[in-house]
């Protein structure tokens, strides 16, 4: 791949230029390092799990040294992926939950309530008294009761009664509605050891009730949880891309998954004697940009411009002009220590549970939130004198709005009064818009960046297919301007008709990794609205993540299958050498949970896919004779104007 080919962002070119000058080694450099990479281990057969191993499955030695079967070992793996992603999401929430119990114990004195309408609406989802018990009172239970959802043990976990019934008693009959969510995790974990379970379907559908337990668990009750404490989402105008940072002011990038620090970080920026101290410091203010999904958390709430997405984290720091790069949890890449060598930037790492060599660690504590978010725009600011000569910010920078919490997205569509995704099911039903995808997750640098997000999304509203966004494949599209009412030049014409009577545009941002549950949360209301079937499966919506890495992005895959949403995955696919595991991903999820998996990596090809699974849902619905009359007005229509 030559540089140009590498990405479809045009600030990724020069600033690769910029690295070889400045002699830095950038993530596109390593994977060629490691080239070829080990093909058993892209397939899914490759096991070590015990010093018997590893063992590599191939046509001369069909099992490992303990009997085990590709089938096994790959669906092994796969439920592993399933629990690392779990994991990160639920402690994640778990996190923000710890911090809720603190603000009710009073001793995170920084934090507040910022959305009490959210915090009752929680309380009544577990049950909790409302009444005329005070704010505090309610938000000690919420905070317990959140909390004890992760070590349930028996029973399943309360947030499962946000989907609709019918999909309720298919978990239930099925075998897969978690009970707690760590215990699935746990179990994964126990199941996968050396010589436990060993049936492929078996490992599987722990797969699925532990991703469960993260969509409608660690996710949900993160997105909800900061909702309380931060606010919820509405449409911001925001600016995305590295033309964001500033060659003037002191530049700190916010970067990980958890907003508790940023959002202080945000306050600190805005201290009077900060600001003077950047003065004296010969900077013109601070000016603080996210990255990656905390950078999406802060944009949706405060209008922080965002600079990039995961492959630009590097990137930003050869532009020369960051002061400080901070840093929380997940999708850090530990080499932004050696490239911040080559600059002045200081990488700051603060989570308890995510050191990283060669950084300066000041450890987050929630009762000095604030303080600690001072002392580290400090740092920023000292720093900015040492900037080298190296400074080039590239001029890219897009205009998106942003902020589309489900919340948000049903007032839009029905107004103050009567806000509901009615006038979204009207307008599926009629045919003007033939579907909804979630299109989410990373960017990998085996494919040319950000290009496979952008085709993918493009062709879908091509095809009047409404797209609803998460994280970096969302950066991705606002980089690409698809988030702008004007974009819905680029749909089809029943759905920019009704993006252009609503407002919006085609391409809505959600909001982060956590926020896939507020897909989940957009998709149940569709079914409860009436009139698209009666479970998730029914409804003509799908699933991709066409530039996946992380493990996060399985889960999140996961739980949308197990949630009976048809989903996507490009790059590659990880159990390829495992035929019958392949299989029941593929072909046999959807006797079990009402949809399938499906890779592949073309974008143009996926968008197919999406489209014929789309359709064939309209068709079960009896709704496709609808979109056939609307594509036959518009052909009339053209057809008068031609005259
Ligand atoms: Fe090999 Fe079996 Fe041990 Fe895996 S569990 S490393 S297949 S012996
Ligand atoms: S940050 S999980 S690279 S989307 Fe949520 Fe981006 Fe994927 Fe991380």
């Amino acid at each position: 791949m030559t540089d140009g080919e590498k990405s479809i962002d045009r600030t990724v070119e020069s600033l690769l230029q910029k690295a070889k000058q400045d002699e830095v080694e950038l993530v596109w450099d390593r994977l060629e390092l490691q080239l070829p990479q080990c093909k058993f281990g892209q397939q899914g057969v490759c096991c070590k799990i015990c010093a018997m191993g590893p063992c590599r499955i191939t046509k001369k030695a069909e099992f490992g040294v303990c009997g085990a079967t590709a089938d096994t070992i790959a669906a092994r793996n796969f439920i592993r992926m399933v629990a690392s992603g779990a994991a990160a999401h639920s402690d994640h929430g778990r996190g923000v939950a710890l911090t809720l119990l603190a603000l009710a114990n009073g001793e995170a004195p920084d934090y507040r309530i910022k959305d009490e309408q959210k915090l009752i609406a929680v309380a009544l989802d577990f049950g909790i008294e409302v009444g005329e018990r005070s704010t505090e009172e309610i938000l000690k239970d919420v905070a317990k009761a959140v909390l004890a959802e992760f070590g349930n043990q028996e029973g399943e976990i309360r947030y499962l009664k946000k989907a609709p019934l019918r999909r309720q008693e298919l978990w239930r009959k099925q075998g897969i509605a978690p009970r707690g969510i760590d215990r699935e995790i746990v179990e994964i974990m126990h199941r996968t050891h050396m010589g436990v379970d060993h049936d492929p379907e078996h490992l599987l559908r722990q797969g699925m009730r532990a991703s469960l337990g993260d969509g409608w668990g660690g996710s949900m009750l993160a997105t909800d949880v900061q909702d309380i404490l931060f606010g919820t989402p509405e449409p911001i105008l925001g600016e995305a891309n590295l033309g964001t940072l500033s060659e003037d002011e002191v530049n700190i990038i916010v970067h990980g998954h958890e907003p508790l620090l940023s959002e202080m970080i945000v306050v600190a920026a805005q201290d009077k004697e900060l600001l003077d101290l950047a003065k004296q410091n010969g900077a013109k203010g601070i000016n603080i940009t996210g990255m990656c999904c905390t950078g999406l958390e802060i944009l949706m709430r405060h209008e922080i411009p965002i600079a990039g997405n995961f492959l630009q984290q590097e990137l930003a720091v050869v532009t020369g002009a960051v002061e400080a790069v901070v840093v929380d949890i997940q999708c850090i890449m530990p080499a932004l220590a050696n490239v911040a060598q080559c600059y002045h930037t200081k990488i700051i790492s603060t989570s308890p549970i995510a050191k990283f060599p060669g950084t300066i660690y000041i450890e987050f504590d929630e009762e000095n939130a604030l303080e600690m978010a001072k002392k580290i725009v400090r740092i920023a600011v000292e720093n900015f004198p040492n900037r080298l000569g190296k400074v080039a910010i590239p001029q890219e920078k897009m205009e998106h709005i942003s902020g589309f919490s489900y919340e948000t997205i049903n007032y839009l569509l029905g107004g103050v009064y009567r806000a509901s995704v009615r006038p979204l099911n009207d307008n599926i039903i009629n045919g003007r818009i033939r579907g909804v995808a979630g299109v989410v997750g990373c960017n990998n640098p085996k494919v040319r960046y950000d290009w496979v997000h952008v085709e993918l999304v493009k062709e879908l509203i091509k095809n009047d297919v409404a797209v609803l966004q998460t994280g970096c494949s969302a950066i991705a599209c606002a980089k690409e301007g698809l988030m702008i009412p004007e974009a819905a030049q680029f749909a089809g014409a029943g759905l920019r008709e009704v993006c252009e009577a609503v407002g919006i545009p085609p391409v809505l941002n959600m909001g982060s990794c956590v926020d896939n549950s507020r897909i989940l949360i957009a998709a149940s209301a569709m079914v409860k609205e009436g009139g698209l079937g009666d479970d998730l499966s029914d409804l003509p919506v799908a699933g991709a993540a066409p530039e996946w890495m992380s493990e996060k992005a399985i889960s999140i895959g996961q739980y949308f299958v197990a949630s009976g949403v048809f989903t996507v995955f490009g790059v590659t696919w990880p159990t390829l050498g495992a035929e019958e595991t392949t299989r029941i991903l593929f072909e046999k999820m959807e006797g079990i949970a009402g949809a399938n998996w499906a890779f592949e990596p073309d974008p143009i090809k996926a968008a197919k896919l999406i489209v014929a699974h789309i359709d064939g849902k309209r068709k079960a619905l009896g709704i496709d004779k609808a979109r056939e009359r609307v594509l036959f007005d518009m052909a009339k229509r053209r057809e008068l104007e031609a005259v």
